[in-house]
């Protein structure tokens, strides 16, 4: 094979090697988060009391409030990652929150439900947050 043809295929192949171990990284490494995950943290919310969600990371802490049904879910949310997320709860949603920004929304539970973060990839990586009912 002429000189030149031989490196631009070698060139090729490493561009290809690079594309597949970047798309394999973005779909591993989610996984390998979640592997490493921590326990859920549990709250019980009383009626009438804010409940404080922090946002650390890819995490809401504490990620599972346990409610009683038709209770109002008072949720003070205070980002205190590097990255900006939101909380998507049933038919509200807090602001875009930038690092150290607080919000509060109020929701009526009467189900068990799930609270995500809206930015793209969050909730798949497991920024959920978890309403029970108890
Ligand atoms: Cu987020």
């Amino acid at each position: 094979m002429d000189k030149q043809i031989q490196n631009f295929t070698w060139a090729l192949f490493g561009l290809a090697m690079a594309a597949v171990l970047t798309i394999a990284a973005q779909h591993v490494a989610p996984q390998l988060l979640m592997a490493e995950q921590q326990p859920a943290q549990v709250h019980q919310a009383q009626a009438g009391n804010t409940v404080q969600v922090r946002i650390e990371g890819l995490r809401f802490v504490p990620d599972v409030i346990e409610a009683a049904p038709g209770q109002q879910l008072d949720i003070e949310l205070h980002n205190t990652g590097d990255m900006t997320h939101d909380l998507v709860l049933g038919s509200k949603r807090t602001a875009l929150l930038h690092p150290g920004q607080r919000d509060h929304i109020s929701v009526t539970v009467d189900r068990s439900m799930q609270g995500w973060c809206s930015l793209p990839g969050h909730r798949q990586q497991g920024m959920v947050l978890d309403i029970r009912m108890r």
